[in-house]
């Protein structure tokens, strides 16, 4: 069996989502998410200047060694941009492999743990109200876990997901008017005087059943994370999430030290070598890689195993900029995975994406259900991609006060 083609695309509905669909001798084809959140031209770009020229005539079955000689086989290795474009041949190498043995991809991992994966919807508001009237909408939707994110008042401008006259199922992180981004003002003193608090509201109001999520998206130097998990203790969060940038991952340790909120972290990560000290060393409760920046199915499975070992559980990246086709892929690790924790979910079956990539995965009261088609189960409708095109999009900046740039 032989590659004998292999195309990229760029665009969809609303997004800059990037298709690879690999074709062979026999007839049957395969698909892979290539999209990396407003740098997207990039991995196709690999993937057409360096990987594809190399993928045709290789065996699609040798998923394993194909992504040994695209990773290992680069000297310059790793990069969110390579493991994109690695990532999404090899989701199109298992879909190949699923479709030849007729079988889902969940049966190919080890078949099913559970019946069905407990997702996260993304509730925001301008203020508390609104918030409040979010977190209301997605529980009547039988959603059984929110991630939470308020306005701050005082704050200049709207902080991180919270953007004006938008909610959580609209794609608030890109700003398509461009690539020069916008500036937000964060303040970090007005933040930890309102939000530990507006925490304990959503519970007072909610109850104590409904699982209840926050990211801090990188926003807190390492002692005031410490501070913030602490405070937020009788909350009781699912998950606190990147409660610092873990850049320097020692300074996870401070955080442990001081609380037992759980701690999700990871979907900036690119290679299992990121996640290991976080897990190995205990310093997280939730792995949070995603299948097309990790580098695929291949190395997602390893660095879930690495997890199970140290009681850590997964909660893979599921923001809007994810295709339907990684996100299905995750869909099937998730009813595999023994370590499973949570899934964050805003794609997935919605009607806009629907026409593009057809599939018959589906959400019912906040789980969502796999297909049993072989492969992904994901399809690509080119027809359909044709009126699609690539799109300048940015996300925003951020500075403090007095100007300083800050981790967005
Ligand atoms: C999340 C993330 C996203 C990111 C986005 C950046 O938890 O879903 O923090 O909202 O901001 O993926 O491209
Ligand atoms: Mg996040």
């Amino acid at each position: 069996m032989k590659i004998t083609d292999a195309k990229v695309f760029v665009g969809g509905p609303g997004k800059n989502y990037v298709t690879l669909k690999i074709f062979t001798d026999q007839g049957v084809y395969g698909l892979g998410d290539a999209t990396l959140n407003n740098r997207e031209t990039l991995p196709a770009a690999y993937l057409k200047d360096y990987l594809i020229p190399c993928l045709i005539g290789m065996d699609p079955r040798k998923s394993e060694d194909i992504w040994q000689f695209f990773y290992r086989g680069a000297y310059f290795r790793g990069g969110p941009v390579a493991m994109a474009a690695i990532g999404a041949i090899d989701m199109a190498l298992w879909d190949i492999k699923g479709k030849i043995a007729g079988l889902p991809l969940y049966q190919l991992l080890g078949g099913k743990s559970r019946d069905s994966a407990l997702l996260y919807a993304h509730a925001t508001g301008h203020d508390l109200e609104d918030l409040m009237d979010s977190v209301a909408r997605y529980v009547d939707e039988g959603y059984k876990a929110v991630r939470v994110q308020c306005g701050i008042p005082g704050m200049p401008t709207a902080s991180y997901a919270t953007p004006d006259g938008k909610h959580a199922d609209q794609d608030y992180i890109t700003d398509f008017s461009g690539i020069i981004p916008k500036t937000e003002i964060w303040d970090t003193d007005l933040y930890m005087r309102f939000m530990p608090d507006a925490l304990a509201e959503v519970r007072a109001r909610f109850g104590p059943e409904l699982h209840i999520l926050h990211d801090v998206h990188h926003r807190l130097l390492p002692r005031e994370a410490a501070e913030f998990a602490k405070a937020v203790e009788p909350v009781g969060l699912f998950w606190l999430e990147d409660p610092t940038p873990a850049e320097d991952q020692s300074a996870l340790r401070l955080i442990r030290q001081h609380s037992t909120t759980p701690i999700a972290i990871g979907e900036v990560f690119h290679s299992i070598w990121q996640c290991n000290k976080l897990i190995s060393e205990e310093l997280i409760d939730f792995i949070r890689v995603a299948v097309t920046y990790a580098g695929g199915i291949t190395p997602t499975r390893r660095i879930v195993d690495l997890a199970g070992m140290h009681h850590v559980r997964t909660g893979f990246h599921g923001a809007p900029s994810h295709s339907p086709i990684s996100m299905a892929a995750q869909a099937h690790l998730n009813v595999w995975v023994p370590n499973f924790g949570i899934q964050e979910y805003l794609v997935l079956g919605t009607d806009a994406c629907g026409a593009l990539f057809p599939s018959e995965h589906s959400v019912k009261d906040g789980f969502s259900i796999v297909s049993d088609a072989p492969g992904i189960g994901v399809d690509f409708d080119e027809k359909e991609a044709a009126q699609y095109s690539y799109k300048p999009g940015s996300h925003p900046v951020v500075r403090l006060k007095d100007g300083t740039l800050w981790n967005y």
